[in-house]
């Protein structure tokens, strides 16, 4: 076939490193971006096949979210705006790690595995952050779509999001909204308008809020999304790109990871409420300082247990017998899980990291609350009630009540991203429970006391020495680790901890959480030595916190 021959022309001029092999990680292939042109020109590739096989357009986003600068990685999104199935995820590996003489066969293949119909129109969508390496990267993207023969639209700087979004509306022919980052705006902005248009009494402080754009992609977004919100949320934007760098030293994972507020944000007055994106604005943290200077964060399961309190009370107040569970990670605060379990009396599930794995438990039900710890997470609502919801806010024979409930649902519903986590759609969420429930982000951290808890990260020589069970909590592999991890955890108390290897970087993580934050970080520690002991550990032994 033509687009053959033309494949093989355009394959030389993006080669593969010859022995160079990558892993499909968490979300994608990431890693330094100068190992990446090969992967991205294939990923058009996959893109476009995968675009004839579901008859249906597909995203690629270039973007390694909360990497440092010099990384890149590539982000695959299926029709509805989810993560690409697990199935091709083989097939990306197969295809990233084909000799260059062999990627024919190797493309071949899988076009014989999947009978796909190569006769088939493919259209594929194209977003990038705003690493430097992502423009030519993005580029070798679109080289590869086009290679095959298929359609593409790039749309340049967008957030991963709202890349998600854009497929997931290209697929439901504007059902989910209209196709546009203009879209975007209009719709999570207008529920968020009419969820908080009851609360006309905010002051001016209360709409307030403070944000670190982690010098990426959000910072640019939330300003061109700004006047959308007529003042009803006011935002003090940080890090916006303008001078620092990209997640150095500030961005929600740094704020989850090292507990502490980013820097290049102006001094963080006493109970101001403030947030910082990812990279790629796929995540979002709160925090605040009292007025003793403490510093409280508001993590991923401080989210998820507002916003399923907020879901329920509105379920319940709407007279709706809709099944809500919570879904999260091992990484969840054992005090969060607790709350959700024995106080709130909703159903907790736990799986592996990676927002894929926990989009899909939480589709099992009607109303599937997911929430990483480290602040990636949204809501899906199943369709059976999203019509549920919207019968009842047409029905003109139900209370008063009952019809305001029925009113909130909806236009939560339509704040919600549901294709996948969003930073910009789940802070306006989180403004709008605050607003509607009057609370203040110190009433909110109320709600349950965090354990307190360590995160580190181990180098290793290979990462993949470590296999683990159990949603992650247990390590077979190396022998005797699980048992070492076992053993430190006793000595302390209300504690837990586990190790597990990265997908989206070169290291080990370790977590542990205990009564105090002395012992949290004792265990975390003697945790990590286990690890640099037995799972081959490189560079100097890990240090006492
Ligand atoms: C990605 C995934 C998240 C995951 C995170 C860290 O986030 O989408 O689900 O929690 O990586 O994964 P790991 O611990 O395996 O490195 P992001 O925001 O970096 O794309």
């Amino acid at each position: 076939m033509a687009e053959f021959q033309e494949i093989s022309k355009l394959s030389a001029l993006h080669p593969k490193p010859a022995g160079l092999v990558l892993q499909y990680g968490t979300s994608g292939f990431r890693t330094n971006a100068k190992q990446l042109d090969h992967i991205m020109f294939r990923m058009g590739l996959l893109a476009t096949v995968r675009s004839k096989k579901t008859k249906a357009t597909i995203g690629v986003m270039v973007t390694a979210s909360h990497n440092p600068e010099e990384d890149n990685g590539v982000k695959l999104v299926d029709p509805m705006g989810e993560m690409v199935t697990q199935d091709w995820e083989e097939h990306a590996t197969q295809l990233a790690n084909a000799d260059q003489e062999d990627l024919l066969t190797a493309l071949k293949n899988i076009i014989e595995k999947e009978a796909i119909n190569m006769s088939q129109e493919a259209n594929v969508f194209v977003g990038k952050d705003t690493r430097s390496s992502s423009a030519s990267l993005s580029q070798a993207v679109l080289d590869g779509v086009s290679a095959l023969g298929g359609h593409s639209k790039d749309y340049g700087l967008v957030t991963t999001p709202q890349l998600h979004y854009m497929v997931c509306c290209q697929n439901t022919q504007g059902k989910y909204g209209e196709a546009t980052v203009e879209g975007y705006y209009t719709k999570f902005c207008q529920a968020f308008i009419q969820l908080t248009k009851n609360t006309s009494n905010r002051t001016d402080d209360q709409k307030h809020l403070c944000l670190d754009g982690a010098n990426g992609i959000g910072a640019l977004k939330v300003r061109e999304m700004e006047s959308h919100l007529k003042k009803e949320l006011q935002i003090s934007l940080n890090n916006d790109g303008s001078k620092g760098r990209l997640n150095h030293q500030c961005g929600a994972d740094y704020v989850k990871v090292q507990q502490k507020p980013p820097t290049g944000a102006h001094r963080i007055n006493p109970g101001e409420r403030c947030c910082s994106f990812d990279g790629d604005a796929d995540r979002i943290v709160y925090y605040y300082t009292d007025s003793e200077g403490t510093f409280h964060l508001l993590d991923g399961d401080k989210m998820a247990t507002l916003i399923s309190t907020f879901l329920k009370e509105l379920l319940t107040q709407a007279g709706l017998d809709l099944k809500i569970a919570v879904v999260q990670t091992a990484y969840a605060n054992g005090s969060s899980t607790h709350y959700l379990e024995n106080t709130m009396k909703v159903l907790v599930r736990c799986t592996k990291t990676g927002v894929k794995h926990l989009h899909h438990v939480a589709q099992e039900f009607d109303v599937g609350v997911y929430f990483e710890a480290n602040g990636h997470g949204t809501v899906l609502f199943s369709k059976a009630a999203e019509e549920k919801i919207q019968q009842l806010a047409e029905d003109t024979n139900v209370n008063d009540e009952r019809k305001k409930a029925a009113l909130l649902l909806r236009n939560t519903i339509n704040v919600i991203n549901q294709t996948v986590g969003d930073a910009i759609s789940d802070m306006l969420l989180i403004e709008a429970i605050l607003a509607i429930k009057g609370m203040t982000i110190q009433q909110w951290d109320t709600i349950y006391t965090d354990l307190p808890n360590r995160q580190l990260k181990v180098k290793v020589a290979d990462r993949r020495v470590i296999d683990t069970t159990d949603a992650e909590r247990r390590a077979v592999t190396p022998a005797g680790l699980q048992e070492a991890i076992d053993n430190l955890v006793k000595k302390y108390r209300q504690a837990r901890s586990f190790v597990r290897p990265s997908g989206t970087e070169d290291v080990v993580r370790v977590y542990a959480e205990a009564d105090t934050q002395e012992s949290a970080d004792a265990l975390a520690h003697e945790v990590s030595l286990a690890v640099y002991r037995l799972a081959g550990g490189v560079g100097d032994e890990p240090k006492p916190l």
